[in-house]
């Protein structure tokens, strides 16, 4: 034994691999703000926030966290937190307003300032393309349920990349196209608001293409050391009971949930269940020869986002649901114990068993955690202290799941904390606050939570203290 070994631990008792990334995690509707600026033209959540009854209060993201004209002062925030890496989005509609041809200068001016500060600031760039924003035109014209949609984002890939470049360590094509395929076309809940289970899983297809496409137009154009990913929020669904139904009603969500995306990206096929399950709504001929080689083009990371597990049973849900059939055999359930604002239970084993599933399943395929958090009703006590002790339980957990998934053989890279900021959070609007740091959204000061210091110094000691 060293003097080294010999010495005791006085950092962190559960330490992460040297190297290991710590982030923060945003996105551009959520905060940017100048809706109209720039060029910027509207993308189906400007639309969609204005249609009356879909976002609580009737919010929208014209002015979010103005975080375009706050770029500066919230990396210093980052920088204060000694944050490794920054998961932003990119706006296409900011950058290519109709989602046809060349690209508008200012809108890629935005994100070249806002990654060479990052840079400056020694922060890794880990740009997403496409967060939810579609270009209005581009919905108009069919929207993801249309296959040329997966062209035009190609494209878009392909204009960024040139633009950006190596600048950018990390470029994912996609965040979380469950959401976008099946809240925005399944149950409408999301923009833009259609409810059409065929839809939906058209646009799941569109959204595997895209990612494909986008990945070739890439590789094409950056430097190898480039990491390329695809961020997936994949559901930790567990049966009820062991039996034989429980777990078919499992199996279901699992295909429809997780396996749509999982089995055409790194396997190249659909999930065959998947395709008898939804018989009755569909007949995937939408899927053309080649679509599923071109979805499967090798990428070098999986980016995960977790909030919760998804408990079912056999049965049936009340509609309208997003599950595209399944919800007519399948009784979804409250998974036990405490939760957050969202009403979200809070279960860090869940994130433990989609990590070893992972592990398990896609072997090689290095994963990072792009995603994980929790709202709370946060408010600015008068000391102007932000108590978030739910929060920093909430994280502290799944942190220790990360960590015993990493011992347990799975190779999880990185973590980023949802979110820096408060933001707009989709239909909630502004009532649900994800943030480490407090929006004032009248002032649009900001205020680290306790959360926020707490984060810094895990980030400080490269792990968790006892
Ligand atoms: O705010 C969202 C984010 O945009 C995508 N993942 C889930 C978060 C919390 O709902």
């Amino acid at each position: 034994m060293t003097a080294l070994d010999a010495r005791p631990d006085t950092t962190a008792t559960l330490r992460f691999p040297a190297g290991f990334r710590w982030g923060t995690a945003t996105a551009a509707y959520q905060i940017e703000g100048a809706a109209a600026e720039d060029g910027r033209t509207p993308s189906i959540w400007d639309t969609f926030s204005r249609i009356p009854g879909k976002v609580r209060n009737g919010d929208t993201g014209d002015i979010a966290a103005d975080h375009y004209h706050r770029v500066s002062e919230d990396i210093a925030l980052m920088r204060q937190l000694g944050v490794t890496d920054y998961r932003f989005s990119v706006a296409w509609p900011r950058v290519q307003p109709t989602g046809r041809g060349p690209a508008v200068q200012k809108g890629l001016d935005f994100y070249r300032r806002l990654v060479d500060e990052l840079l400056a600031a020694g922060i890794r760039p880990v740009a997403t393309l496409y967060h939810w924003d579609l270009p209005q035109e581009l919905e108009d014209a069919g929207g993801w349920p249309q296959r040329e949609t997966a062209q035009r984002f190609g494209e878009y890939a392909g204009i960024m990349a040139g633009a950006l470049g190596d600048r950018v360590a990390t470029w994912t094509t996609l965040n979380e196209p469950w959401c976008a395929a099946f809240l925005g076309y399944g149950n409408g809940v999301h923009a833009p608001g259609r409810t059409s289970p065929l839809a939906s899983l058209r646009a799941a297809h569109h959204f595997n293409l895209a990612h494909g496409w986008a990945v070739r137009e890439l590789r094409s154009r950056l430097p190898a050391q480039c990491e390329v990913s695809l961020t997936l929020n994949l559901h930790a669904v567990r049966p009820l009971s062991d039996s034989a139904a429980d777990v078919d009603a499992a199996r279901r969500i699992d295909a429809v949930g997780n396996r749509i995306f999982l089995d055409p990206v790194f396997h190249g096929r659909l999930p065959q269940d998947l395709v008898r399950d939804t018989a009755p709504v569909t007949d995937w001929s939408f899927v053309r020869d080649g679509d599923l080689e071109a979805a499967s083009a090798p990428i070098d990371s999986l980016g995960i986002n977790y909030y919760s597990p998804t408990v079912v049973a056999a049965g049936s849900s009340p509609a309208p649901s997003p599950w595209a059939g399944a919800e007519e055999h399948v009784r979804f359930l409250p998974a036990p114990g405490p939760r957050t604002a969202m009403d979200w239970p809070v279960d860090a084993e869940g994130l433990y068993e989609l990590l070893t599933r992972l592990r398990d399943d896609l072997p090689g395929v290095p994963l990072v955690i792009t995603e994980n958090g929790a709202a709370y009703d946060d408010y600015a006590d008068p000391s102007g202290a932000v108590k978030d002790p739910e929060r920093v339980a909430y994280l502290r957990a799944h942190l220790a799941a990360v960590h015993r998934a990493i011992e347990a053989g799975a190779d999880v890279r990185g973590y980023f904390l949802w979110s820096l900021l408060d933001n707009f959070e989709w239909a909630y609007g502004y009532s649900k606050r994800f943030g480490i740091v407090h929006v004032d959204f009248a002032t649009q000061r900001r205020t680290l939570k306790d959360s926020a210091h707490w984060y810094a110094d895990v980030i400080a000691r490269g792990g968790l203290s006892s």
